[in-house]
């Protein structure tokens, strides 16, 4: 079927019943209100002040104004029609100063917010850490430091104790290879280090530490809760047909892909990447890789593009690519997808995250027609859909992102929501890549569409 079949014919995937559909967010990204209720400070507050880290000089100080307008959120969420909605909390809300004290008034906001999507019928699915380190923990070391995992640890069990009784599905980390390699190798994100890939390995393993320490926290306080974690995925195809082009694509996937999986499923960190980078590994303590592979109820896996990789490094896409340069590519989905069931054998996985900035458009009528983004919607929905016909248990598809929002780095300049925001007013456009989600989702539940597997 042709890529804009597929987007018109929006009955036609066969999921399975409970099949979750969803839309997610970040507290950064949308919150605001930074100072509000006693929030300590991010990393990211700390990052957007420095001269030339975001391209437009922005930051995420109003954002969406969610943290002020998030019952207009959750009815919008409501009309979508989603089943899910995955969000983050922000940490710097719930301990100000990374560890110590609890800010009631933080947990506060996140009990209404659940309280809110459960009131509207919306399952919420919970990420702890999606990126804003409190700035006091970065002070001492941030995820260089083992004891940011300990204070990870106690922040996940606050968080768990209030809220457990009502959320059922949580992630610990939000993209640990963003936090550790953006982070701490290259300084495109907060705290802006640009340390060795070996350091960046040292904030990978205390990232993971964190992660283990939060599902024995989450579980302690909720023992029916669904754990996971979100791990991006980038495949890597090889270019070039030398020894040299399969070394560096190895040692790329290693770093990107298979850094974060194996360890959670159970094997050794890969050597090819550890050798790469003369890691010495000496601040994995004894007991860690045990703990780092506690069960998980699911995996939830961010997916955008694949990348090209010769014995130079990684190639600029070939076309079509999205505004962030990104190639759309929605067959390496459905291999991922049984790549990733391959090392982890779950019951369970979510698309947490997958969805494009486009360039937006507003046509004469003022709606934002953005049919390459319904597009790209509907051809990785069909590569998803691929994967669960061939037997790979995905339980649920969350557009990235509900709304446009504070795109990092990028600040406000690439756009993958499916909703604008009016500047002044800050109200809720539609795309019209909302609406199609929304007749998808209505399609997608009606009785004849709903058989037990797989698509026609
Ligand atoms: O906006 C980000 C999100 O915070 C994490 N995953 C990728 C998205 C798009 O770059």
């Amino acid at each position: 079927m042709k890529n804009a079949d597929l987007a018109t014919n929006t009955a036609q995937w066969k999921f399975p019943p409970g099949f979750v559909w969803g839309a997610a967010t970040s507290a950064y990204q949308i919150e605001g209100a930074i100072s509000a209720d006693g929030r300590g400070r991010s990393i990211w507050d700390v990052f957007c002040r420095v001269e030339g880290a975001i391209a437009d000089g922005s930051s995420g100080a109003d954002a969406c104004r969610h943290y002020e307008l998030w019952r207009d959120d959750v009815a919008t969420m409501k009309w979508l029609g989603l089943d899910g909605y995955r969000f983050s909390v922000a940490w710097p809300r719930i301990v100000p100063d990374g560890d110590g004290a609890i800010n009631a008034a933080g947990l506060d906001f996140y009990d209404r917010l659940v309280d809110g999507l459960l009131e509207a019928g919306i399952e919420p699915y919970l990420t702890l850490y999606h990126w804003d380190l409190p700035s006091s923990l970065e002070d001492a070391g941030g995820w260089l430091n083992r004891r940011t995992a300990d204070a990870f640890g106690r922040y996940a069990a606050a968080v768990a104790d209030r809220l457990g009784d009502r959320v059922t599905h949580w992630m610990t980390l939000n993209e640990p290879y963003v936090s550790a390699n953006l982070g701490y190798v290259t300084g495109q994100h907060a705290p802006g280090q640009r340390l060795s890939q070996a350091d960046g390995f040292d904030a990978a393993h205390h990232l993971l530490v964190a992660h283990g320490l939060g599902v024995t926290a989450i579980r302690d306080a909720a023992p029916d809760a669904s754990v996971g974690i979100a791990l991006n995925f980038t495949p890597v195809t090889q270019v070039g047909p030398g020894a040299d082009d399969a070394h560096v694509g190895a040692v790329i996937d290693a770093i990107h892909n298979r850094w974060f999986i194996e360890p959670l499923a159970g094997s050794p960190y890969p050597e090819i990447a550890c050798r790469a980078a003369q890691w010495s590994g000496d601040v994995v303590l004894p007991d860690d890789m045990d703990l780092i592979r506690a069960p998980l109820d699911f995996l939830g896996i961010n997916y955008y593009t694949r990348q090209l990789v010769d014995h130079t490094g990684v190639l600029a896409a070939p076309g079509p690519t999205t505004t962030m340069g990104w190639e759309i590519r929605p067959s390496t989905l459905t291999e991922l997808l049984a790549w990733v069931h391959g090392c982890m054998g779950l019951d369970a996985y979510y698309i947490t995250e997958n969805g494009a900035a486009m360039p937006d458009v507003v046509s004469e009528g003022g709606v934002i027609q953005d049919h390459d983004r319904i597009e790209y919607l509907a051809t990785h929905i069909d590569a998803v859909a691929g994967a669960v016909a061939s037997g790979v248990p995905v339980r649920g598809y969350f557009v990235w992102s509900f709304v446009d929002n504070f795109e990092w780095s990028l600040g406000y300049e690439q756009k993958f929501g499916i909703f604008a925001i009016e500047s002044d007013t800050y109200r809720r456009i539609p795309k019209l890549s909302a609406l199609w989600y929304r007749n998808m989702i209505s399609d997608s539940q009606a009785p004849e569409s709903a058989p037990t597997t797989g698509r026609p």
